[in-house]
C-alpha cells in the first residue's frame, strides 16, 4: 500500500541558493543533507508535514555533482524544475512489482539506497503519463533492504 507523498523532488542548479530561496519565501528549513554518489546528487531534505502512517513529507533539492547523471541531464533539458513525485510504501519490491504487474517499467531490478538509509525505485515516466515516479520504503518500515550499490 501507498501511504503517503514522500518527497517531490526538485532539480536545481545550485543547492545553497535553492535553499535559502525555501528559507525565505515559506519557511522551510533544512532537516538533511547528503551526497548520493550513485545518482550523482548532492541533496537537502526539507520536512514539510508528518503524515498519518508516522512518516514524513519532503522537498528533495537536488543539485548534480556529474555531468552524466540524470539530474544534470534533467537540467540541461529541461533547466530547474519538478524532476519527480515519490510515494511511500512500507514494502518497496511489493509496489514496485505490482506496478510492474500493470505493465510500467521499474527502472531497477532490486530497491536501491536513497536518502536516509531509505530503499528506494523508480518507474518510467514514459509509462506513468510524464511522471518520473518514484517508490520510498523507510529504514525502519518492512524487512526489504536497499543493495546500496
Ligand atoms: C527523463 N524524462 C523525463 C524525466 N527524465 N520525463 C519526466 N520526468 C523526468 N525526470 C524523459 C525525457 O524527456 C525523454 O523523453 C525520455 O524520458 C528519456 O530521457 P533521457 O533524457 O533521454 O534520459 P535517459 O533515458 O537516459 O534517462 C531517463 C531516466 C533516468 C528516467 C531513465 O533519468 C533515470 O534513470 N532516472 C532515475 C534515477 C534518478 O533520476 N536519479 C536522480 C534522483 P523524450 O520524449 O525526449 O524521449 S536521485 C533521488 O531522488 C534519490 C537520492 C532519492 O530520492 O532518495
Amino acid at each position: 500500500m501507498i501511504t503517503r507523498i514522500d518527497h517531490v523532488g526538485i532539480a536545481c542548479r545550485n543547492l545553497e541558493e535553492s535553499i535559502e530561496f525555501y528559507r525565505v519565501t515559506f519557511g522551510f528549513e533544512v532537516y538533511h543533507t547528503e551526497v548520493n554518489e550513485q545518482q550523482g546528487v548532492r541533496e537537502a531534505m526539507l520536512r514539510i508535514n508528518g503524515t498519518d502512517d508516522g512518516g514524513s513529507s519532503y522537498l528533495q533539492l537536488l543539485e548534480p555533482i556529474r555531468e552524466d547523471s540524470p539530474i544534470a541531464k534533467f537540467l540541461e533539458k529541461n533547466g530547474e524544475g519538478v524532476h519527480h513525485v515519490a510515494f511511500g510504501t512500507a514494502d518497496v519490491v511489493g509496489e514496485t512489482q505490482a506496478a510492474v504487474d500493470a505493465g510500467v517499467r521499474a527502472l531497477y531490478p532490486e530497491p536501491r539506497h536513497g536518502t536516509f538509509g531509505s530503499s528506494i525505485n523508480f518507474l518510467h515516466p514514459k509509462d506513468c503519463h510524464g511522471i518520473l515516479t518514484e517508490l520510498v520504503q523507510a529504514p525502519d518500515a518492512g524487512s526489504h533492504g536497499a543493495d546500496r550499490h
